[in-house]
Parts: structure tokens; C-alpha cells; sequence
């Protein structure tokens, strides 16, 4: 199938470097780079280099402004294909026609970081889809929580200003953890409900490909009779929503500060190409005052128990960039790009979201021909006015004015029956406040029910989040401030946290929400179908493991789609049981265990020594344990579970296989039994197992 974008930016790609000598930018054809023209061998530099001087002004300017916020992303080319015709809703053509392909690019984003920050950071993810249609650039700018911090964009630079680096020193970074943060949440409750969010592990996801989007905002669809029809977006993965867990994500910042960007390049690279569902829920027009909150609130959710998602169509990703920079850095997204068919709403977010976002790429981008980089060009045919600015690459011809009679009247204006972009003819009229609509106030219900609606474990990763965030704040005023507004969330909650921060009990809150839960926003039931693609599994081996076990083990994991990866003490080779040598991935003490998703300790035929007991595959075992990664030990390697005390059932020498929460263990050497398999791979499937007792040490 062709894909209109790829052929398009074929078109920009820069000439082959192989295919002659390099040249100036001018393309004067230099044989020496390596030395500045100078006078004698040990004379100053000559002003009449103009290679050095080109080549050093070029560099100087290599660098753009970063993002103000989402700096730091990683982007992938792909496509969206609906099921069905959503015609009833929505006369957008992409949505049309089933197995039409619309080319779109996304860009996955932390907020907080600038452009070099860690990826495994505590923070909101971006979620940016471009969609090319043939009706023009349609952007989806969402995130990975349904709801912000804010409810009017006058607010955000000020809610940037606190959770961004504080600003005498520059810290911290990609960071909530410090006060003005806090204080910032303390004196503004709106920002709760988000905030919950933040604190959950919603916040560290385990790649961008397990994660939801939201479009946050309530839009509009309309359809072909003007028919207008409130719709939130979601995006649902494939592979289920994982997340790490807090300790993990710490550590992996360290380990590989490029984790899920890595994660998302590699995979695309291997062709598992991610993919997402696109679902939307549908309110009509009448029923907008139906529920107890505001449609136009952003800081609120239309529980799925309320309003169900529909699946419409489902995005791949299936092509990484060529250039970094010029594709996932110069990507401009701007929520006021749509196309006929889907239009906005009220929200007063969304308003400014509406203005911020050009104005915002006329600074990053240096200039207003934007729209003309690769990345951003529209695949629909571009025909206007619009005329010279910086970076003006195009070479137009004739008049650029309306009317015109001497251009012949051209580019003409669509016929009033044509398909145009035509705004939903909505009535508006009030006077001018600046004021809340009351139904705006509520700031505690929501708030209340996504703490309802998680299981122990999460509630309890919450506590915890918010105990190590508050104390890392100094401000003992902030903290207690907090801690009183958590209280008209929920009292047990907010006892939690004081608990561990060091400041007293707050007094139970007044009108305590008592919310109805909403099971959609557990983890819980968003592990997806099962499955074990792209997981990556560590196998600890060294010299005499059972080879056998290894290969069997490796090529019943790969099968279903694991990534598999043998560990050793050092790279090249291991020498197993079977006196044969055999490849070694990666060398142990390059690689740690949050690296991977779980992990093998085979055994040593005959009682040898286990392979992998040194102290590095010891604290290997431990991380895994400690983050609720699937364990896998045989035969002798269970030694290492013995050794760490693990408090957990594990096989003896009359049980073949045990499986106890995700820890699964096999006695006997040589074959290993499909039922022991088929264990291991569920507890791979079901990804973390968070409820497992602590170890002593
Ligand atoms: Fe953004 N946001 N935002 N934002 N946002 C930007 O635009 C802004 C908001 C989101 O990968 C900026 O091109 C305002 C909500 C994403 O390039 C800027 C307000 C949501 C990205 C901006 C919001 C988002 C941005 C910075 C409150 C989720 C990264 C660079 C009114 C629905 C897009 C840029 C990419 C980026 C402004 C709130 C998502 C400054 C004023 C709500 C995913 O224009």
C-alpha cells in the first residue's frame, strides 16, 4: 500500500554522501578538513577560510530552543485505519472508510526533563499523534492521564513555573519532588485529581507502548448535516497498560537514561510494531448538563462505566525517523489542527491550548514557515496566501491576495456545498466575566474516586509516592497544607501520608466525597489480553549451566515473542554442561535487572556449582524480586532463591514445578516440562506481581 507521507519525505531526503566528495554548502567540492588555513605551520588562522569559518558558524548554530515543556520525546512514522464508517458522528475522511490507511506520526513525551533528562522519570507522558489526511493535518495532542492539572490555560504558566526546576539553581531535574510544586498543589485544589494520577504508577510507565492516551479534553464531532456530538478520545495498547515500579524506575534512570526511548526504536527496528486502539466515548448534544460535572472540565473524566468506549480504529507504528532532529525534534503539533468533522468545545483549556501552541512554534522554529519542514507538510494539497517570513522555502508565483482578478481570481474559495471546514454554527452569549462556572468546583469527587477504584497494591504505591515526594519537600507548611487537602479526598489516605512525612494527623475533612469507583482505572484491568511480545527476559548463565535447559527455555520464550537474553559473567562465550560453547549476549555487569522484565536462573547439572551465583546475579535476583518480576530458577539455581530467604513456596525434590507469584521454580535437571513453561509465561503475561511478601535483607 503506498503511504503518501513516506513518499513525500522521500522526496526531502539530503543527497547520498556516498555518492561524491565533500563539498562546501555550496557545494564546492574541499580535500582537507582536518586542518584551518593558516600562515606557516605554526601561524594564526586565516580569516579567508571560508571552509573553517562555514563549518564552525554551522556548528555554533546547530541547537534550537527545546520545548518549554515536553522537551524530551522520542517520535515514530505509522499509520491509522478505522474499523468502520464513523459517518453518523463525524464527516472527518479519515474516518471513513475502513482499511483506508492515513499516514500520522506520534511523538511520546516526558513534561517536566528538558531535552537530555531520563526517561523513567515521575511525570505525565505526552501522547502527540499528527494524522495527514487527505482533508489536511489533523493533531491529536494528548497525554497519558485523562485529565489536567488545570481547568484554565491562564493558569499554566504558573503551574509550569512551580513544577518546573526551581529557579535560583536548576533543580530538580524531571522531578515533581520539590516545593514549589507542592506548594503550588496545596493552594489549588483543582489540581488533585491529576495529582492522584501523578502519584500512581500510571506515572512510570514501562514503555510508550504500554501505555494509554487521552485526548483530555471534551471535542466535537460533526457530521456531514452539521450535527454536532461531544467526544473523548482514547487510545487503548495492544500489549495492555504496564507500569514499573518506583524503587525500578529510579534505578533504570541511572542504568539507561534512554529506556523508553530505546524501547520504542528497538522494537520498531524488529518489527513488533506497536500498536494502540483509538476508542471514543460519544455524549450528544442534549445531554451535555447530564452529568454531576462539567463537560468543559479538563480536570475531570466521563467515567467509562457512564459513558462506554467504542472502538473506532486502531493506530501502528511501524517506521522510525530517519534524522532525529529533523523529524521528531522539528515536529510541530498544535491542537487547533482539524480538520472538517471535528471541531471544539468550550473548554477553557483547550481555548488556550488553541493559541499557545502556534505561538509557541513561531519561537521554537524561528519563524512561520513551519508547516514547510518534512515532518509537518501536509500530504492534502497546501494553496494560499501565506507569504515569505524566515525559511520561506517554497517558490510561489502570481498574486497572494483576496480578492484577486489578476491571478485569476486563484486559490478560489470553496463552493458553499463543497467540503470545507465550516465551524459548528454554535449559539454563544454572556457577558464578560472572568469567573468559574460553578460547575467547575467540585475539586475532591474525582479525586476520591480514582482512589476508590485502585487495588491495595496501588493504593498503597500511591501512599508511598506521595510520602517520598512530600519528603523531599522542606517546607514543613506545604507539607501539612497537602496533607489537609488529601484529607477531603480521603481521610485514610491523607493519615497515611502524614504517617510518613512527619506531620500530624489531619483532622477527618468535612464533605468527604463518597464516590462510586470506576474498575477501568485500576491497572489491574488493563493488563490487555496477555501475551509476552517484546518482553525481554535475562537468562543468568555462566560455565556448566545446563545447556539444555537454556536452549529449551530460550526457544519456548522466543517463540511467543520474548526477547530472550543470555547473561554471563563476561561477553563472548559460555562454556555448559554439554562442554559445548555458547553465545553470550550481554556481559552481566554491563546489565541490571530493571533492564528486563523477568528472569532465568538456570541450574548446573550433577549439584555443580550454581552458574550465576556470583554477587552480581545475587542482587540481579534480588531487583527482580523486589520489583515483582517474574522469577524463573532450575534445579540448582533455586540455590539463589535460598540464599536471598525468599518467603515464598518453592520446588523441592518430590515437586517438578512450583509457581507461587510469580516465582516459579523446577527441581529436576535436563528437560524441562511444558507445564513449567507454560507457568513461567503467564507470569510473564500478567507482568508484575506486586503483592509478593518483602525480603529480610
Ligand atoms: Fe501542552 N504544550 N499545553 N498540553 N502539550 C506544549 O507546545 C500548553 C496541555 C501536550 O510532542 C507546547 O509544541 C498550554 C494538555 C503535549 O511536540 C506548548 C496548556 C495536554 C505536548 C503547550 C497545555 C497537553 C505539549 C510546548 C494549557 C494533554 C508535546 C511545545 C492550556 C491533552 C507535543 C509545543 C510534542 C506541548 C502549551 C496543556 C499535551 C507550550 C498553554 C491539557 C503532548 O504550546
Amino acid at each position: 500500500m503506498t503511504d503518501s507521507k513516506q513518499e513525500q519525505r522521500k522526496t526531502h531526503f539530503a543527497d547520498d554522501p556516498a555518492a561524491g566528495p565533500l563539498t562546501t554548502d555550496q557545494g564546492v567540492v574541499v580535500d582537507h578538513t582536518d586542518d584551518s588555513l593558516r600562515v606557516g605551520e605554526r601561524g594564526p588562522t586565516l580569516m579567508e577560510d571560508f571552509h573553517f569559518r562555514e563549518k564552525i558558524t554551522r556548528f555554533d548554530h546547530e541547537r534550537i530552543p527545546e520545548r518549554v515543556v515536553h522537551a524530551r520525546g522520542a517520535g515514530a512514522y505509522g499509520y491509522f485505519e478505522p474499523y468502520a464508517s464513523c459517518a453518523e458522528f463525524t464527516r472527518a475522511a479519515f474516518l471513513q472508510d475502513p482499511g483506508v490507511r492515513t499516514p500520522v506520526f506520534v511523538r511520546f513525551s516526558t513534561v517536566q526533563g528538558p531535552r537530555g533528562s531520563a526517561d523513567t522519570v515521575r511525570d505525565v507522558r505526552g501522547f502527540a499523534t499528527k494524522f495527514f489526511t487527505s482533508e489536511g493535518n489533523y493533531d491529536l495532542v494528548g497525554n497519558n492521564f485523562p485529565v489536567f492539572f488545570i481547568q484554565d490555560g491562564i493558569k499554566f504558566p504558573d503551574f509550569v513555573h512551580a513544577v518546573k526546576m526551581e529557579p535560583h539553581n536548576e533543580i530538580p531535574t524531571g522531578a515533581s519532588a520539590h516545593d514549589t510544586l507542592w506548594d503550588f498543589v496545596s493552594l489549588q485544589p483543582e489540581t488533585l485529581h491529576t495529582i492522584m494520577w501523578l502519584m500512581s504508577d500510571r506515572a512510570i510507565p514501562r514503555s510508550y507502548r504500554m501505555m494509554q492516551g487521552f485526548g483530555v479534553h471534551t471535542f466535537r464531532f460533526v457530521n456531514a448535516r452539521g450535527r454536532g456530538t461531544f467526544v473523548k478520545f482514547h487510545w487503548k495498547p495492544k500489549l495492555g497498560v504496564h507500569s514499573l515500579v518506583w524503587d525500578e524506575a529510579q534505578e533504570a534512570q541511572g542504568r539507561d537514561p534512554d529506556f523508553n526511548r530505546r524501547d520504542l526504536w528497538d522494537t520498531i527496528e524488529a518489527g513488533e510494531y506497536p500498536e494502540w486502539e483509538l476508542g471514543v466515548q460519544l455524549v450528544p448534544e442534549e445531554d451535555e448538563h447530564r452529568f454531576d460535572f462539567d463537560l468543559l472540565d479538563a480536570t475531570k473524566i466521563i467515567p467509562e462505566e457512564l459513558v462506554p468506549v467504542r472502538p473506532i480504529g486502531r493506530l501502528v507504528l511501524d517506521r522510525n525517523p530517519d534524522n532525529f532532529f529533523a523529524e521528531t525534534e522539528q515536529v510541530a503539533f498544535h491542537t487547533a489542527n482539524v480538520v472538517p468533522g471535528i471541531d471544539f468545545t468550550n473548554d477553557p483549556l483547550l481555548q488556550a491550548r488553541n493559541f499557545s501552541y502556534l505561538d509557541t512554534q513561531l519561537i521554537r522554529l524561528g519563524g512561520p514557515n513551519f508547516s514547510q519542514i518534512p515532518v509537518n507538510r501536509p500530504v492534502a494539497p497546501v494553496r494560499n496566501n501565506q507569504r515569505d517570513g524566515y525559511h520561506q522555502s517554497s517558490i510561489h508565483h502570481g498574486t497572494s491576495y483576496s480578492p484577486n482578478s489578476l491571478g485569476g481570481g486563484c486559490p478560489a474559495l470553496a463552493d458553499p456545498d463543497a467540503p470545507a471546514f465550516r465551524h459548528l454554527m454554535e449559539r454563544v452569549d454572556g457577558h464578560k466575566i472572568r469567573k468559574r462556572s460553578p460547575s467547575f468546583e467540585d475539586h475532591y469527587t474525582q479525586p476520591a474516586m480514582f482512589w476508590h477504584s485502585m487495588s491495595d497494591w496501588e493504593q498503597q504505591h500511591i501512599v508511598n509516592a506521595f510520602r517520598f515526594e512530600l519528603g523531599k519537600v522542606n517546607s514543613m507548611e506545604v507539607r501539612v497544607r497537602t496533607v489537609e487537602q488529601l484529607a477531603r479526598v480521603d481521610h485514610t489516605l491523607a493519615v497515611s501520608v502524614a504517617e510518613g512525612i512527619g506531620v500530624p494527623a489531619p483532622a477527618p475533612a468535612g464533605q468527604v466525597p463518597q464516590p462510586t469507583p470506576s474498575p477501568a482505572l485500576s491497572l489491574e484491568n488493563n493488563r490487555g489480553t496477555g501475551g509476552i511480545r517484546t518482553r525481554r527476559i535475562a537468562v543468568l548463565a555462566g560455565d556448566g549451566a545446563d545447556a539444555e535447559q537454556i536452549d529449551t527455555l530460550k526457544a519456548s520464550l522466543t517463540t511467543a515473542g520474548a526477547v530472550v537474553e543470555v547473561l554471563a559473567p563476561h561477553d563472548g562465550v559460555f562454556t555448559g554442561s554439554d562442554g559445548a560453547d555458547h553465545p553470550v549476549d550481554r556481559a552481566l555487569p554491563t546489565m541490571a535487572s530493571v533492564l528486563y522484565d523477568a528472569v532465568v536462573v538456570p541450574g548446573a547439572p550433577g549439584g555443580a556449582p550454581v552458574p550465576g551465583l556470583q554477587p552480581a546475579a545475587v542482587r540481579f535476583v534480588r531487583d527482580a524480586y523486589r520489583h515483582g518480576k517474574p522469577i524463573a530458577a532450575l534445579g540448582t539455581g533455586i540455590e539463589v532463591l535460598t540464599l536471598l530467604e525468599v518467603p515464598l513456596l518453592l520446588a523441592t525434590g518430590q515437586q517438578e514445578t512450583v509457581s507461587d507469584q510469580g516465582v516459579v521454580t523446577h527441581t529436576p535437571a535436563g528437560a524441562i516440562s511444558a507445564d513449567f513453561a507454560h507457568a513461567f509465561t503467564e507470569a510473564i503475561a500478567f507482568h508484575r506481581h506486586p503483592n509478593r511478601p518483602p525480603l529480610r535483607f
